[in-house]
């Protein structure tokens, strides 16, 4: 099969190698000439496990072919960004997927296949997508088959991901989500889940937005146990133990392209009934302010200026800082005229080592569960004018004796301890 896909970013990528991989002829489509002469040169541009080895083997098969321009094709895949729009309730902006369409038009043919992957707001499949394409005279459904097949991977394990988990196949008829389901069927070894655009499209939505309340329920929770001076993390530890609850985690907001993106589109399309989610949006954007809030009273304590960040992509394991509460954090700190030193071994602009971010540092604040971040070593600390160490994200298992560590559990008592002198 011949197979164009739009847009190289986190999801396009992986899912043009994977079909190249599994024999399928993949022209991978990007705006950015740069993209495309690394991708052909063997170099991918994000960090993704095994990516890049597959992408070495598809150049040697020649199987994939990166271009800044669509190549005619019998199946399109569309998997470009869909941002907020600046509107009252941050609805979808649609315009790349449009852009994507249009671009694709002229090679298209009867018998094709087009599939949208991009996250978007229930009901643009039948209102936005399926009248471009019926303006050009075809009939969806007849002579082109139109579905949207949300992806649902998690970055640092998406070659994984992409195969195992279950898909869901959205078409506009059943004929569109059998041709659809055919293409998938190549490689995804998880359940295919046949069902409506529209149930697609929304079920995308809610699987993150599901995460996104649970987080903002956590968030609540660590808030009130600071005020009340109650362990957090040990409630949340317990309450698990039951056999029908799970809290999810507190930590510096939440951050990432979906679950702080995804659920404005539900709620600009039904604002007066997403009360619950509203809610948990502004809770979850709340955190950063509440983080900043807790370093100035530790600064308040305390000599010196300078504060220091572990970590600052949205989380752990991955290279990616997309609407990462810690770069909110970070900016909040600066324009309070604190001296902040960033370390984070995932950002290869970040050139502070952990010991120089350290050196002379009042407070470490860790923003990211990265790996590396579990074992905060000595001469990091030694280093440090204060050894108190705040850790958002509870990842931290091993400081030295004389650390002053401080988690969502000990918050509120943490800062009336006096804090042992480096
Ligand atoms: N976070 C918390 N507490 C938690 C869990 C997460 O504060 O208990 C924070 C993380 O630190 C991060 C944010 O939430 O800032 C989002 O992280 P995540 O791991 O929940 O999700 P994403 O955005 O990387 O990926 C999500 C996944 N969706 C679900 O798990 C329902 C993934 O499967 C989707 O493919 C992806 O969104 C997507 O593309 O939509």
């Amino acid at each position: 099969m011949k197979m164009t896909v739009i847009g190289l970013g986190y999801i396009g990528l992986p899912t043009a190698i994977l079909f190249a991989k599994y024999g399928h002829q993949v022209t991978g489509v990007d705006i950015s000439p740069w993209v495309t002469t690394q991708l052909n040169a063997g170099l991918i541009h994000i960090e993704e496990p095994g990516l890049e080895q597959d992408l070495q083997g598809v150049l040697l098969t020649e199987n994939f072919f990166a271009s800044t321009v669509p190549a005619s094709a019998d199946v399109y895949i569309i998997a470009v960004p869909t941002p907020n729009k600046a509107d009252q309730y941050q609805s979808c902006d649609t315009r790349y997927v449009e852009a994507a369409v249009n671009n694709i038009l002229p090679h298209v043919k009867r018998g094709d296949t087009i599939i949208v992957e991009s996250t978007i707001a229930p009901r643009t499949m039948t209102d936005v997508v399926q009248p471009v394409i019926e303006q050009q005279g075809f009939t969806v459904g007849e002579d082109i088959f139109l579905a949207h097949c949300p992806e649902r991977v998690l970055p640092g394990n998406i070659m994984h991901e992409l195969v195992h988990n279950p898909r869901i196949i959205g078409g506009i008829t059943d004929a569109c989500t059998e041709k659809a389901a055919a293409v998938y069927g190549t490689f995804v070894k998880g359940e295919m889940i046949k069902a409506q655009a529209g149930e697609a499209e929304l079920s995308k939505l809610m699987e993150n937005t599901y995460r996104d309340v649970n987080i903002a329920l956590a968030n609540e929770l660590a808030k009130i146990s600071e005020r009340l001076g109650i362990d957090a993390l040990r409630v949340i530890e317990m309450a698990n133990k039951h056999p029908r609850v799970t809290l999810h985690q507190p930590g510096p907001g939440v951050g990432g392209h979906c679950l702080a993106v995804d659920p404005y589109f539900v709620i600009a399309a039904a604002p007066e009934e997403s009360l619950l989610m509203q809610t948990a949006r502004a809770i979850n954007n709340s955190m950063p302010d509440f983080v900043v809030q807790q370093v100035r009273a530790f600064m308040a304590e305390r000599e010196g200026n300078r504060v220091t960040l572990f970590g600052m992509t949205y989380k752990g394991n991955i290279d990616d800082v997309r609407e990462s509460p810690a770069m909110e954090i970070k900016a909040r700190l600066d324009d309070m005229a604190f001296d902040v030193r960033v370390f984070d071994p995932h950002v290869a602009e970040l050139p502070l080592t952990g010991e120089e971010a350290c050196d002379g540092s009042s407070l470490l604040v860790v923003l990211t569960d990265h790996d590396e971040f579990r074992n905060i070593p000595t001469k990091y600390t030694n280093k440090m004018r204060d050894m108190t160490i705040f850790d958002t994200k509870n990842i931290v298992q091993h400081v030295g004796a004389k650390v002053n560590y401080v988690n969502y559990g000990n918050l509120s008592q943490a800062k009336k301890i006096a804090v042992v002198p480096s």
